[in-house]
């Protein structure tokens, strides 16, 4: 594969400073030589701006840098959508307010294609927020609710053609405000909550979405918020929620990823190096995208588990 990689250093999404730093962490980590070292073709971008901003006061006065977030929205919009012409884009973050923009820059290039792109959010959270619903005033909380069409973001470009409820997957959620979980209720969104994993484990719920996005020749974008790893292996991260995944269950959901064959594009949000220990979590977000793109534990001839 060709990864293109593009570094998001966005801080506007929430309030704690310091996920600006993530695409140099990830890059002082070793991703760029990591991908190399699979085969890959890398090509490194370098860091987007949000260009000009444009004066605009929030309905909702809670919210807090609708400005910049717009801004990085279309930058990361216009990004996302050329790199998928060209490879697989891999989005350095930033906080997740980046994927208002990814996302939307993979609709756009799914639409063009004429294939029905698919959502894979793996987080602790559902950020299914709106503009108007969020009492943080975080906006990364909200790109769900923009993927999926919900009312409220008139101040933002208009989602290309918002996601079927059923080609999104939330995966490791254990954080879901009042007002999310009543609209979530509303949709028919995939919740694979921790309750889901701990029962079923990783493979079943994962395969079974992996399965229709396969039967529907599906584009499949992937949004790894760092908090969807429990807190005890992966602590760079502002909005830390115990029960977690686990190192390995994570690998899990990256090798089955890469097994799968259908992965063409792929967020890396919330890493906050300001909170890191020595590297530690940049370190293992750099081996979960190994996982994902090819390394093995151990490298057999044929797929045999037996
Ligand atoms: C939280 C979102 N529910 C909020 N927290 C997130 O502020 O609305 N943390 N997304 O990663
Ligand atoms: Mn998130
Ligand atoms: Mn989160
Ligand atoms: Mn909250």
């Amino acid at each position: 594969k060709t990864c293109i990689l593009i570094g998001a250093p966005i801080d506007s999404g929430q309030r704690r400073p310091g996920c600006l730093m993530g695409p140099a962490a990830y890059r002082v980590a070793g991703l760029p030589q990591v991908l190399a070292d699979l085969g890959h073709a890398v090509q490194d971008r370098g860091d987007l701006t949000h260009g000009a901003l444009e004066e605009v006061r929030p309905a909702n006065p809670a919210v807090h840098s609708l400005p910049q977030t717009l801004g990085w929205t279309r930058a990361l919009h216009a990004a996302t959508k050329a790199a998928l012409d060209e490879g697989f884009p891999i989005i350095l973050g930033g906080d997740h307010s980046l994927a208002l923009g990814s996302v939307s820059g993979a609709a756009a290039h799914a639409e063009a294609q004429g294939r029905p792109l698919f959502l894979l959010w793996l987080d602790a959270h559902s950020d299914f927020h709106t503009p108007l619903s969020t009492t943080s005033g975080n906006l990364h909380g909200t790109p769900v609710a923009y993927i999926a069409g919900r009312e409220g973001f008139d101040d933002f470009p208009p989602f290309p053609a918002p996601l079927p409820a059923e080609q999104i997957c939330l995966f490791g959620i254990r954080s879901v405000d009042p007002e999310e979980h009543a609209a979530l209720l509303l949709h028919d969104i995939a919740i694979n909550d921790m309750r889901v994993l701990d029962e079923f484990g990783i493979c079943a719920p994962l395969r079974g979405f992996l399965d229709k996005v396969r039967a529907a020749n599906g584009m499949l974008h992937v949004s790894l918020d760092v908090d969807f790893i429990d807190p005890a292996h992966a602590p760079a991260v502002g909005t830390t929620v115990p029960g977690g995944t686990t190192v390995r269950e994570a690998h899990l959901v990256m090798e089955l990823l890469h097994e799968s064959g259908l992965m063409t594009s792929l967020d890396l949000v919330e890493l906050n190096p300001f909170l890191d220990e020595r590297g530690r979590t940049a370190r293992l977000m750099v081996d979960l995208v190994a996982s994902a793109m090819g390394r093995k534990v151990f490298d057999r001839p044929t797929r045999s588990f037996g």
